[in-house]
């Protein structure tokens, strides 16, 4: 009985992604406009961030809105398929939920923030341009 759930969902998903990464697709917001150097100050406060996360989970899809809206480049890693990104966010942020945000904090520690919502509100605390 396990299997066949196992295998309803799993084709479930299959028949799913494609109609979600076209309503993402579809539904990303324009990015905010910056001038070139307040640009390159997003780009280097960013670049040591990276989101941990699966490609067809609507929360991670609802962070990548917004990390698009944002105009961000913050670089994705496929916590579902790549071997050693899933093994990263198990032994850095303790469980293999995502989606999950790794930050560099500036004394050198990393941070593991779990939570859409709270991602969300992290990134706009600081980028949401002025
Ligand atoms: N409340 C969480 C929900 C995240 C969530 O349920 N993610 C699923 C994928 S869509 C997940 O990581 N499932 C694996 C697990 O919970 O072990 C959020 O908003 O980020």
């Amino acid at each position: 009985m396990r299997v066949i759930i196992r295998y309803f969902f799993r084709t479930l998903r299959l028949v799913l992604t494609p109609f979600m990464l076209l309503s993402e697709k579809l539904s990303t917001p324009e990015s905010v406009t910056r001038s070139a150097d307040e640009q390159a100050r997003a780009d280097e406060a960013s670049k040591d961030l990276a989101l941990y996360q699966f490609k067809a989970c609507p929360f991670c899809i609802k962070v990548r809105k917004e990390i698009a809206r944002l105009g961000l480049n913050i670089e994705t890693r496929d916590a579902q398929h790549d071997p050693e990104h899933r093994a990263a966010l198990e032994a850095g942020g303790g469980r293999i939920k995502v989606p999950c945000l790794k930050i560099h904090q500036e004394d050198g520690s990393e941070r593991w923030l779990y939570e859409s919502d709270e991602i969300k509100a992290w990134l706009q605390e600081r980028f949401e341009p002025a």
